[in-house]
């Protein structure tokens, strides 16, 4: 009997160690897809909501559960206890009516923010500061989008992100700019199963759901308004215009983690994606770097780099020409993915890779080559890309660019139908050819 129990209390020793070593591990809120850490308006609201339900909850559990320990302590049996059975308060009209009306009370403390948030988050506001016309320095805009908010469409593949900005004629992949301190309406679709957008620090999670199209409003940072709220400042006035652009600037100027949110096959666990904050100049110059695209590798016109693709292909010499030349032929990647500026790369069953070389990171942001500074480690780079191009599917299994019935780059074959998969130099010449995309 007792060696039974003192088994037990070791039991539970070693195991409330263990919760308490799991709880310390869940200490640093500060984390890259934090919620409890918030950079803007929604995710702040959703934590607040999360907050109250917390206290609420946590107000509740200490009550009852401190009248439960009360009365198992207080009136537990003990030994050769002669005293009769304590009264019983089932059917208690006041205990039943107080309990009833105490829940009601709690749902209502709780059902109110709730509907407020909710609201909240689903209507995108009409904010003077946010509209197109007010911040966006770029000349290519409609003039009725003036008066709009920036609009991205979020549509999810198996498993990648496109993100189309209409009212600026650009799409891009897997790494969304936004303004910061703007508003930005998001409609979110899936060309496939559902998935779910979710930026942390920005905004809770939102389903993007074939044949329905699901709208959201994000906001990294707040707006000038809010910011001087919460500073406690008022007025207008450069001064304070340059403060908050500093605010902007140390706290919202960021490069922030999203995440699919719902399992979507079997790479879904990859299925990440970036989110950089820019200020307006920033962003009207992306917009600008993205409509341009890129030129031929040697300075050629499209048109003389196509024609002597065809009728000379040997002149097209150096690594970036090679590199190109198999983009368009022989890899078949064009017919997949579009490079603005390219007149024959316009596929668009994949990513579009125009300044992929730009970018932080690769394959809907599995494979990272972001230096600890923020810039790009180009070296590592080279090698997510060799290795995402070299074998996609052991990177992600089951994506659609190794195996697409018969187009996919796993199924290459040679002019007799034998298997031609890329060789290490041809994938070496495609990593240099990308990597000069930016
Ligand atoms: C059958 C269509 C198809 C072909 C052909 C194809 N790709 Fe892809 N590519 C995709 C898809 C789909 C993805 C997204 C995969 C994922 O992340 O799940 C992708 C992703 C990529 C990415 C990562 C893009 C990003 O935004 O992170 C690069 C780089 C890339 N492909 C390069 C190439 C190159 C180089 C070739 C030619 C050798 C090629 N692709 C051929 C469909 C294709
Ligand atoms: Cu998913």
């Amino acid at each position: 009997m007792k060696t039974i129990s003192s088994g037990f209390c070791r039991f539970i020793q070693y195991f409330s160690a263990l919760i308490v070593v799991a709880f310390l591990g869940g200490c640093n809120l500060d984390t890259r897809m934090s919620t409890f850490v918030t950079k803007g308006p929604i995710a702040e609201e959703q934590l607040n909501l999360f907050m109250l339900t917390v206290w609420v909850t946590g107000i509740i559990f200490v009550i009852v559960g401190g009248v439960f320990v009360y009365a198992v302590i207080k009136f537990r049996e003990r030994p050769n206890d002669d005293r009769p059975m304590p009264s019983q308060g089932h059917g208690n009209p006041l205990v039943e009516i107080g309990l009833i009306g105490a829940s009601i009370l709690l749902l209502a403390i709780i059902a109110v923010p709730t509907l407020r948030a909710i609201w909240f988050t689903q209507e995108t506001p009409d904010d003077p500061e946010s509209r197109l016309g007010a911040w966006y320095q770029g000349d290519d805009l409609a003039e009725e989008e003036a008066e709009n908010p920036l609009i991205i469409k979020v549509i999810g593949y198996q498993w990648w992100w496109a993100f189309e900005y209409p009212q600026l004629g650009i799409t891009t992949a897997n790494e969304m700019i936004i303004p910061a301190g703007k508003v930005v309406h998001l409609e979110l679709r899936s060309i496939d199963v559902i998935h779910s957008f979710w930026l942390p620090r920005i905004a809770g999670k939102v389903d993007l759901i074939p044949g329905r199209t699901n709208s959201m409003w994000i906001q990294a940072g707040d707006n000038f308004a809010k910011w001087k709220e919460k500073q406690g400042l008022e007025g207008e006035g450069p001064e304070l215009r340059q403060d908050y652009a500093k605010y902007l600037e140390e706290e919202i100027h960021d490069y922030y983690y999203g995440q699919c949110a719902e399992y979507c096959g079997e790479s879904h666990a990859r299925m990440l994606f970036r989110t950089t904050a820019v200020d307006d100049q920033a962003f009207a110059e992306w917009v600008a770097d993205e409509k341009a695209g890129h030129g031929t590798p040697d300075g050629k016109s499209w048109d003389e780099w196509y024609t002597a693709y065809e009728e000379n292909p040997e002149e097209l010499t150096g690594d970036l020409n090679e590199g190109l030349k198999l983009f368009m032929g022989r890899a078949k990647c064009a017919t997949c993915h579009t490079v603005n500026g390219n007149p024959r790369a316009l596929g668009v069953a994949g990513p579009n890779l125009t300044n992929i070389g730009s970018r932080q990171s690769i394959a809907a942001g599995w494979l990272n080559h972001r230096a600890e500074d923020g810039s790009i480690d180009v070296e590592k780079q080279y090698d997510n890309l060799y290795k995402w191009i070299h074998e996609p599917e052991v990177v992600k299994p089951g994506n659609l660019m190794w195996k697409a019935n018969g187009g996919g780059i796993g199924e290459l074959i040679d002019e007799h139908g034998e298997p031609a998969l890329l060789t290490d130099e041809e994938v070496s010449k495609l990593s240099l050819y990308l990597q000069s995309l930016k």
